[in-house]
């Protein structure tokens, strides 16, 4: 395999703990019903999508103009989390295996459903390192949509089956293995069916045994 695609919230950074504090404080402001095992479907989904898994609480209904007010007040209160991020803030492994990767001389980008990629990404310092980077702005269809590996395949110039995409969402397990592609489940994904391997995180894993 010649290649690596991560997703980003949940895997390289914990985001994902974000994405369900911004969500539960809408939750709160609109009497919306919202647990974790519900935020556990938003993960890999676009905003939007995330919307709707949220509303499904709801007792009154939303007119489009209010549901992109509620996904902007959302994406405000989001921001305003992740405006500190440092690069400590990367998932514990993360690093080693992005340098493992490069040092190897395998190719790796970011397959992420998240419109704010890039500037997690420069927050984190890490950027540089990705030979390609796929994110909620340049695909039309998210996860479980195989749209964004795809897309990072070819960026990268490989074929999908020359890749392993590492995904914390069933959402992400999904759309990696409609690519085409082998899938690394970590956290929340690991114990997904149509996972090809899995560990608890990218902590104390060898990456270079699984391509
Ligand atoms: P944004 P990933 C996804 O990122 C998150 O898992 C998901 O919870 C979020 O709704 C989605 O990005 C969109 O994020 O509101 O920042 O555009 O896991 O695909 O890296
Ligand atoms: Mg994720």
């Amino acid at each position: 395999m010649k290649a690596v695609i991560f997703d980003l919230d949940g895997v390289l950074v914990s985001t994902d703990e974000y994405h369900f504090e911004a969500w539960k404080q809408i939750a709160n402001e609109e009497h919306i019903y919202f647990d974790r095992n519900i935020n556990d479907r938003l993960r890999g989904v676009s905003r939007m999508g995330s919307l709707e898994i949220i509303l499904e609480r709801s007792r009154i209904s939303y007119s489009a103009e209010e549901k992109k007010a509620l996904a902007k007040r959302k994406n405000g209160y989001y921001i305003s989390k992740i405006k500190n991020l440092t690069p400590n803030d990367m998932l514990p492994g993360a690093l080693i295996s992005i340098n493992r990767l490069k040092n190897a001389g395998k190719l790796i980008a970011i397959g992420s459903s998240s419109k704010n990629t890039l500037l997690i990404l420069e927050k984190l310092g890490i950027k540089e390192y990705f030979d390609a980077i796929i994110d909620g702005n340049q695909i039309k269809k998210s996860k479980p949509d195989p749209e964004v590996f795809l897309l990072g395949a070819q960026k990268l110039n490989v074929e999908p089956q020359q890749c392993l995409v590492v995904e914390d969402a069933a959402s992400g397990v999904e759309a990696g293995k409609s690519a085409g592609m082998k899938v690394l489940g970590v956290g929340s994904a690991k114990n997904h069916p149509l996972a090809d391997y899995s560990a608890d995180s990218l902590a104390g894993i060898d990456i270079l045994r699984y391509i």
